[in-house]
């Protein structure tokens, strides 16, 4: 059975909440706000690989997910789930190739240039201001 609706809201911005924490951690490093840690690194980058995906797989973008409930999810999600589809399976495949850059920081760095690009790529089209 599907989650209801403001259950299937929840799960996929908690979600991004843990994903955007972990984004967040990698970045500063990236950056040298923080100094880089290895082991840190490659679990915030195992953390995201592994939430990516969670959304689409288990459903939190069902009926009665698009308005009501405190969500910033466009309709146009729901317009045009095509398009929609592969521009969150660019987040998750740049996602999943996270945790083997994650161990140098000069190769994290390419590879957060990479995820951020999805991100903003779906965000722009799919998530209102
Ligand atoms: C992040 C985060 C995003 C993206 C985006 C990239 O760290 O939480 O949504 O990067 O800002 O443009």
């Amino acid at each position: 059975a599907q989650a209801k609706p403001e259950d299937q809201i929840k799960y996929r911005q908690s979600a991004m909440t843990v994903n955007a924490r972990s984004s967040g951690a990698l970045n500063a490093m990236a950056k040298g706000d923080v100094a880089f840690n290895k082991d840190v690194a490659v679990r915030h980058a195992s953390v995201i690989a592994d939430l990516s995906d969670l959304p689409l797989q288990a459903g939190a973008f069902g009926p009665g997910t698009d308005k009501g409930a405190p969500t910033k999810a466009d309709p146009k999600v729901w317009s045009e789930p095509e398009k929609f589809k592969a521009a969150y399976d660019k987040f998750t495949a740049a996602a999943k190739a996270l945790p083997a850059a994650a161990g140098d920081v000069g190769t994290l760095k390419v590879a957060l240039a990479d995820l951020g690009k999805t991100c903003k790529g779906c965000h722009d089209d799919y998530r209102m201001k």
